[in-house]
């Protein structure tokens, strides 16, 4: 049989070094599963359970690899599943290839069954780039800019086969006038600011007496550059949430999370400081950082559209974190009044004082700090550690110790639920020798990750080690919405829209062929994470937690105050247990 364009699409893949595909199967792409299934072993198919999930762990691929991740699902139904996996990656600035089926090409635009505008669909998500294939020979060029547009944009883009173009013989683009002539391959640029606006950001720098730096994830592969330049300003470090592993917790002066979900140094040091240096991030709540004027501010940042829009910075410097870092730090006069850094030091201990307080408070019946601060010096060394977005996110933003070589992500731009568990199998399909651990939410877990708990029951003996545990947040509620509810609306909370079903997780997961543990006695908690962490295969770890306990703000406004007691006077269902919780939060 001559070689298909199924058959050349992979042959392809596996040439810009693509060894993995997630995704799921239907006759708009069998021609592309056909030749999946001649190539013997070279590709690792992995089958999820919806295809969002598969969208999901090509992002989280990208994230834990720094690779381009791939996934790959039919046309119509399969393709529009994919959305809201590759909006994460969109938001969150990640290198995803999307693959979907379209109809025969002798059918499009004849209303034909599963026929949907792929193109419109994936327009906006796939805005760098999305194509038909049209003909064999244009699979070559379309596939090559599809892989290097979304490394060079870090962007999700999207290729369309319709499925009769996947059967077809390959053929090599003629060498002829209207013929596209590509090649493989691709190298990270590492572009660096020119010396005149370096010498302008150390002059700001130089000339601060409170630096502040807030890190983000350009920073992830910046530690010793961000760690060297923060001791010659004795300047604290604060994180955004997708900074959470750039520089360890262990660390005094880091302060930890910012915003919402953020700590109050943290939130004391943006209110106080007098320089700002804000690298690789995009935080958004503008309400978090300095007042403007109040602060001179260098930003370092690879994209230049996302510079000078959160704080009008003084200096913008255009390029690659840990490079020019680097060429900064020699034109910095360290700091010889160690002050500022030594004030940070002693609210960052408070602080963890605190937090220690708030976990080990009674609640009814475990209090879900306790499940984070407990995990924290259980975390094994070179873990990777996912989170939902939900309570958990806030307990995963301040509770959590990260250490240095350690991973950790959760959807920061979209914010969506969904995927503390698919990024957790990505991560030990990328790395099957390290522990894995995913924060997630009952309501998350209810959403989707039950059902890629089947996938790990089909997968997990392939990884060299087995442990990957999922903890849930079993609070019967959608708690972080509850809580928005009351907080920043002054409405007691719905129960119509918030209650969730009570449901047996570690029981399913037994079922499910893997270890299940319930835990409802904070006694229990350490030894469970113990338990876990020791198993010879992955483990759902089922905690009954309060809703109760507040994930309160760092900086609680009036406003914010005001809306909470209103929201209990209106009759909210929990006041009794609420006002126990909140009062002991705020006095711990
Ligand atoms: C796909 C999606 N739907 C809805 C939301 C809004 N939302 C954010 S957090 C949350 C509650 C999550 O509940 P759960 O997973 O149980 O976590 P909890 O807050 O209870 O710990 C909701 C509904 C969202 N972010 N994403
Ligand atoms: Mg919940």
């Amino acid at each position: 049989m001559s070689k298909t364009v199924g058959d050349f699409l992979l042959e392809r893949l596996a040439e810009w070094g693509i060894r993995r595909i997630y995704g799921f199967p239907g006759d708009g792409i069998n021609g592309i599963l056909g030749a999946l299934n001649r190539t013997g072993g070279e590709f690792e198919f992995v089958q999820v359970r919806h295809e969002e999930m598969a969208a999901f762990m090509a992002c989280g691929h990208a994230k834990f690899t720094g690779e381009v991740g791939v996934c790959l699902a039919t046309s119509g139904p399969g393709a529009i599943h994919l959305l809201n996996g590759l909006y994460d990656a969109k938001l969150d600035h990640q290198p995803v290839v999307a693959i979907v089926g379209q109809s025969a090409r002798t059918a499009i635009g004849g209303s034909y069954q599963q026929e949907v505008d792929l193109t419109t669909l994936f327009k906006d998500v796939a805005s760098e780039y999305v194509e038909v294939v049209m003909s064999p020979q244009s699979m070559r060029h379309v596939i090559d800019r599809a892989i290097r547009i979304a490394r060079a944009q870090r962007a999700p883009t999207c290729v369309i086969v319709p499925n009769d173009l996947q059967e077809l013989p390959y053929e090599k683009p003629a060498r002829a006038h209207n013929t596209i002539h590509s090649g493989v391959g691709y190298a990270i640029p590492r572009p660096i600011p020119d010396e005149h606006e370096l010498q302008h950001a150390a002059d700001a720098l130089n000339a601060g007496e409170k630096v502040a730096m807030l890190v983000g994830a350009g920073a992830l592969n910046a530690t010793a550059e961000v760690l060297e330049v923060a001791d010659a300003l004795g300047a604290g470090i604060a994180k955004a949430l997708l900074g959470k592993a750039a520089v360890p917790d262990t660390l005094p002066f880091v302060t930890g999370s910012i915003g919402l979900l953020g700590t109050k140094p943290s939130y004391r040091m943006m209110m106080e400081c007098d320089t700002l240096l804000m690298v690789g991030s995009n935080f958004p709540y503008s309400e978090f950082l300095p007042k403007e004027g109040q602060a001179r501010g260098v930003q370092i940042d690879i994209d230049a559209r996302l510079v000078s829009i959160r704080y009008p910075m003084e200096v913008n410097l255009v390029g690659d974190s840990a490079s020019t870092l680097r060429l900064l730090r020699p034109l910095l006069k360290r700091k010889q009044d160690r002050g500022w850094r030594r004030k940070i030091e002693k609210e960052v201990a408070d602080w963890w004082a605190t937090l220690e307080d708030r976990a080990m408070e009674d609640a009814h019946p475990i209090n879900p700090q306790r499940v984070f601060w407990e995990l924290s010096p259980r975390i094994p060394d070179g873990a990777i550690l996912t989170c939902d977005s939900g309570s958990s996110a806030n307990w995963y933003a301040r509770d959590l110790k990260i250490r240095e070589g350690m991973m950790a992500s959760l959807s920061g731009g979209l914010a969506t639920m969904g995927p503390g568990v698919p990024y957790a199998i990505a991560a030990k399909f990328a790395h099957p020798n390290r522990p894995v651990i995913a924060l997630v939410g009952d309501g998350a877990f209810q959403m989707n990750g039950m059902n890629e708990v089947l996938t790990i029951g089909k997968y997990w003996k392939r990884w060299s080690d087995p442990r990957l545990v999922i903890m849930v947040l079993n609070n019967r509620d959608l708690n972080q919405v509850t809580w928005e509810q009351r907080v920043m609306d002054g409405d007691p909370k719905y129960e119509a829209s918030q209650q969730i079903p009570d449901y047996p997780y570690a029981r399913y997961a037994k079922d499910a062929g893997l270890n299940g543990i319930r835990v409802d006695r904070p006694e229990d908690v350490g030894p469970a994470w113990d338990a876990a962490l020791a198993s010879d295969r992955p483990t759902v770890l089922d905690i009954y937690t309060d809703p109760d306990v507040p994930p309160l703000p760092p900086h609680v406004t009036f406003k914010q105050a005001r809306h909470f007691a209103e929201s209990l006077l209106k009759g909210d269902p929990d006041t009794a247990g609420v006002l126990r919780a909140s009062v002991k939060e705020l006095f711990a």
